[in-house]
C-alpha cells in the first residue's frame, strides 16, 4: 500500500470541499518561512489519511506546493527530473497552444509565484479564517500574489462546471490505492501520478517520492456565448430532435457527455438521467459499441473533450502512458441574467474552471493530452480537428478558426467550424506537491 499518512489529501482523493481557495505566493524572507513552515504550518497540511475519514476530516484542509523558482528561493538545488516543472508554465506557454500572453493573469508571468496553498472547507468563512491563520504565521516571510475562489455551483448545478456539464466522474484507477474501480476506469501505476513509486523510473531525489506535480490552470470560460453557439446549430433531425433537444446534442457531442454525465457512447441520442447516476455504467464505454470500426464517429465525435483526453478503445490495448487525475473546481459567479440576454460575458466578471491536475510527468501527462491530443487536428485521424472545448489551433490570429468534424451524427463527415474559443487561457505555473515528511525534513530544513 501507499503511505498515505504522507500524501497531501488532494492528490488521489481531491478535497472534495464545496469552497476552494488557490492563494498564489511569493517568498519574501527563505529563513522564517521554513521556520515556520517546519513549526507552524506543518501540522495544517492535510493528509490522505486525513480526508479520507470524516471522523479526522479538519474543518479546512489545507495543501501546499512549490514552483521551482519556491524551491530554489528556498536554496532546493536538487533536479526533480522534470523539465517542464523546472522552466515554469509561461516558458510552455506556445507549446501548449495559449494565444499569446494577453489573456494571462498578471502574476502568472514570470516566475515569481513561488507556491501555492489549497485551502478547502464548506463555507468561504472557514477558509479564510484558516487563510488568516496562515497569514499571521507567516506575516512577512510570504506575499500574496494572486488568488482564484473556486466553488461548487448551487443547487442542482453542485458538481457541474460552468456549462452545466458534470465533471470530476472519470478518474484513473490508482494501482495499490484503489481498492474497487468501477467498470471503465483504467488501472494505472502508482508510479504515473506519485514519484518514484512502482512505474515511475526518472531519476529523483530521495525526499521527492510521493510527492506528485501539479498543474494549474485558471480557464475562463464564455458560457453565454457558448449557449449561444448551441442555440444557433442545433443538430437537426426533423420528426426526431426539436430544436432544443438538437442544441443539447450538439453540446453533449463536443464534450463526450451529457449534461448528466451520461456518456454520449451509450446515450448518443438523447440524455439518459438514470445511466448517468450509475457508477456502475456511466464510465463503462470504450466508443466502440457493437465491433464499430474505429473510423466511427455516429455515437461520439474523435474530437470530444472526452475522448480527445481519452480515447480508450481507440488504442488497442488502451494507452497506458498519459493520463492524470483532475483536482478542479469552478470559479467565479452565475451567468447573470444581463449577460443571458445579450449572450455576452460581462468585462467586468470572470468565471470558468481552476483547472487542477496531477501526474509525476508533466510532459506525459497534462502537457502530453493539450498539445498531443487536444490541440493536435488530426488526432484521432486527418481532419479531426481540435477539441472544441479547450483545443487550441496555435498562437497565430489567422488561425483562430477551428474546424471540426464529427460532430453533426446525421453527416459525420461535414465540418463545423467554432469562430471563437469558449474556453480561454488566463495562465497557471507548474508545481510540486511534496510529501508531508518531505515537508519537514527537507522543504523546511
Ligand atoms: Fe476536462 N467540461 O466541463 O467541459 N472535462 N475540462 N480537461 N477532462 C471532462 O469524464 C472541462 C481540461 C480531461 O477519462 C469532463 O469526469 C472544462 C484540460 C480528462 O474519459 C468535463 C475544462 C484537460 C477528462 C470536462 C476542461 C482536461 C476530462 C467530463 C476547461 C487536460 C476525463 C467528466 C475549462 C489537458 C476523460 C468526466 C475520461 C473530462 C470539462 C479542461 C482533461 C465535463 C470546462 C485542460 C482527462
Amino acid at each position: 500500500g501507499l503511505n498515505l499518512d504522507a500524501i497531501q489529501a488532494d492528490i488521489l482523493v481531491g478535497m472534495k470541499k464545496k469552497k476552494e481557495l488557490f492563494f498564489f505566493f511569493g517568498i519574501q524572507n527563505a529563513t522564517d518561512f521554513k521556520s515556520k513552515l517546519g513549526t507552524d504550518i506543518h501540522p495544517l497540511i492535510t493528509s490522505t489519511t486525513q480526508i479520507l475519514d470524516i471522523s479526522t476530516q479538519p474543518l479546512t484542509a489545507v495543501n501546499i506546493a512549490f514552483s521551482q523558482s519556491g524551491l530554489a528561493a528556498l536554496g532546493i538545488t536538487d533536479n526533480l527530473g522534470d523539465q517542464f516543472y523546472s522552466q515554469g508554465q509561461e516558458a510552455d506557454s506556445a507549446a501548449i497552444g495559449d494565444p499569446g500572453m494577453g489573456s494571462w493573469v498578471q502574476s502568472f508571468a514570470g516566475t515569481s509565484v513561488h507556491g501555492v496553498f489549497l485551502l478547502a472547507s464548506d463555507t468561504i468563512d472557514n477558509v479564510n479564517e484558516t487563510l488568516s491563520d496562515i497569514s499571521s504565521i507567516f506575516g512577512d516571510a510570504i506575499a500574496e500574489l494572486h488568488r482564484v475562489q473556486g466553488e461548487a455551483r448551487p443547487g442542482s448545478e453542485e458538481g457541474h462546471e460552468h456549462f452545466g456539464f458534470m465533471d470530476g466522474i472519470s478518474q484513473p484507477a490508482v494501482i495499490g490505492f484503489t481498492q474497487s474501480p468501477f467498470p471503465g476506469q483504467l488501472a494505472v501505476d502508482a508510479g504515473e501520478i506519485l514519484l518514484a513509486e512502482e512505474g515511475d523510473s526518472t531519476a529523483r531525489p530521495p525526499w521527492a517520492k510521493d510527492g506528485s506535480f501539479l498543474v494549474f490552470r485558471q480557464m475562463e470560460q464564455l458560457v453565454p456565448e457558448f449557449n449561444k453557439f448551441l442555440l444557433d446549430n442545433p443538430i437537426s433531425e426533423p420528426g426526431v430532435l426539436t430544436p432544443e433537444e438538437g442544441s443539447a446534442l450538439l453540446g453533449a457531442r463536443m464534450l463526450g457527455r451529457w449534461k448528466s454525465g451520461a456518456p454520449v457512447d451509450l446515450a448518443p441520442l438523447f440524455d439518459d438521467l438514470t445511466l448517468a447516476a450509475d457508477p456502475m455504467r456511466n464510465n463503462n464505454f470504450t466508443y466502440h459499441q457493437d465491433g464499430e470500426s474505429s473510423t466511427d464517429q455516429t455515437r461520439c465525435p474523435f474530437a470530444a473533450h472526452t475522448r480527445k483526453t481519452r480515447p480508450r478503445g481507440d488504442f488497442t490495448p488502451e494507452d497506458t502512458a498519459h493520463h492524470i487525475i483532475r483536482a478542479s473546481i469552478p470559479y467565479g459567479p452565475e451567468v447573470t441574467d444581463d449577460e443571458a440576454a445579450s449572450n455576452t460575458t460581462s468585462a467586468s466578471l470572470e468565471r470558468g474552471l481552476a483547472f487542477v491536475a496531477y501526474q509525476s510527468d508533466i510532459g506525459q501527462g497534462f502537457r502530453f493530452l493539450q498539445q498531443v491530443w487536444v490541440n493536435n487536428a488530426n488526432f484521432f485521424q486527418a481532419g479531426t480537428g481540435v477539441d472544441p472545448i479547450i483545443g487550441s489551433a496555435g498562437t497565430d490570429p489567422s488561425l483562430r478558426n477551428r474546424t471540426i468534424t464529427g460532430l453533426d451524427p446525421t453527416d459525420p463527415g461535414s465540418a463545423i467550424t467554432l469562430q471563437n474559443d469558449f474556453v480561454v487561457s488566463r495562465g497557471g505555473e507548474y508545481f510540486f506537491s511534496p510529501s508531508i515528511s518531505a515537508i519537514l525534513n527537507t522543504i523546511s530544513a
